[in-house]
């Protein structure tokens, strides 16, 4: 009974995701328009952001309301948000998902500029976002923010040190969310992947494909509709249950170094 109503109620919500426009955030709002939610989504390539919510519109029926703007830049991050027009800006589930690793460098080889790309991205665009979105969530005294983290936010692989410290970051600040938000009736929850296919790896490794496809060589990597699937389970559970942090990998996957591969 409480899961059912849980359910229709949440059905016209607003559910905002950064970095829609391809992988996990992508797979994300499709799960959700699936179910008949409104979207807003994000991204910085317009083109393609545009094109995914006709998409999305066009299948699902769905209202979709596509937003261009990059998470680094607070100024951006301000206009979007603050102008939404009046009908989209009861935003019921937040997702933080856009994000990024470049580079797979030994610390004394790292190149700052990809270093401050994750930095900028991971963690500050994810708190500018945040920031905007938060306020509203507070004075209506209800909301759902589901960061994406990573298992490389739970341990530290080779060559991986400033990527995992920007998802690190992202699995303190989820904690530190889900203390300050309680007395709001706010939940938090982290979910954190291992190897998920998706335009990870090509932007890691700046556009070599070779490289990129040879990381999910010899197991069977998740998709992003796995992890989507994930993120709407602990959306729509019921209100007094919250998940705080769910770690998924592909069976091939024991931890953020140890893959079975064939
Ligand atoms: P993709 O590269 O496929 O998607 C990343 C998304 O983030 C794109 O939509 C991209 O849109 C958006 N994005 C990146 N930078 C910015 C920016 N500055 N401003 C706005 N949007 C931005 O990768 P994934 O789907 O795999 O990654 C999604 C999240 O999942 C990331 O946070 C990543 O760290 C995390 N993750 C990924 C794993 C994996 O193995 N793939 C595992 C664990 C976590 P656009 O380029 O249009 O701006
Ligand atoms: C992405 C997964 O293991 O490449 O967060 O860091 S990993």
């Amino acid at each position: 009974m409480e899961q059912s109503r849980i359910t229709s109620e949440k059905k016209n919500a607003i559910i905002f995701i950064t970095g829609a426009t391809s992988g996990i955030g992508k797979a994300v709002a499709t799960r959700f328009a699936q179910d008949g939610y409104r979207l807003i989504i994000t991204g910085r390539r317009k083109e393609l952001l545009e094109e995914t919510a006709r998409d999305l519109a066009l299948n699902f029926n769905v209202e979709v309301l596509p937003i261009c703007f990059d998470v680094r830049k607070l100024k951006e991050v301000e206009e979007a948000i603050t102008t939404l027009p009046e009908k989209w800006r009861n935003i019921e589930i937040l997702v933080n998902n856009a994000g990024l690793a470049v580079g797979l460098n030994p610390i004394h080889e790292g190149l700052i500029d990809d270093w401050e790309r994750m930095i900028d991205t991971n963690i500050k665009g994810l708190l500018y976002v945040t920031r905007q979105i938060v306020p509203m969530m507070v004075k209506r005294k209800r909301g759902h923010i589901i960061n994406i983290g990573s298992i490389a936010g739970k341990e530290v692989y080779p060559n991986g040190n400033v990527y995992c410290g920007s998802k690190f970051a992202v699995d303190a600040i989820t904690k530190g969310m889900r203390i300050d938000l309680l007395p709001y009736g706010i939940k938090v929850t982290q979910v954190a992947p291992g190897a998920v296919e998706t335009e990870f790896s090509l932007v890691r490794f700046k556009g070599d494909h070779q490289r990129a496809s040879d990381v999910y060589k010899g197991f069977t990597p998740l998709t992003g509709d796995d992890v989507a699937n994930v993120v709407y389970f602990a959306a729509t559970l019921p209100g007094h249950v919250n998940i705080h942090d769910l770690v998924i990998t592909p069976a091939a996957q024991a931890s953020a170094s140890h893959f079975l591969k064939k």
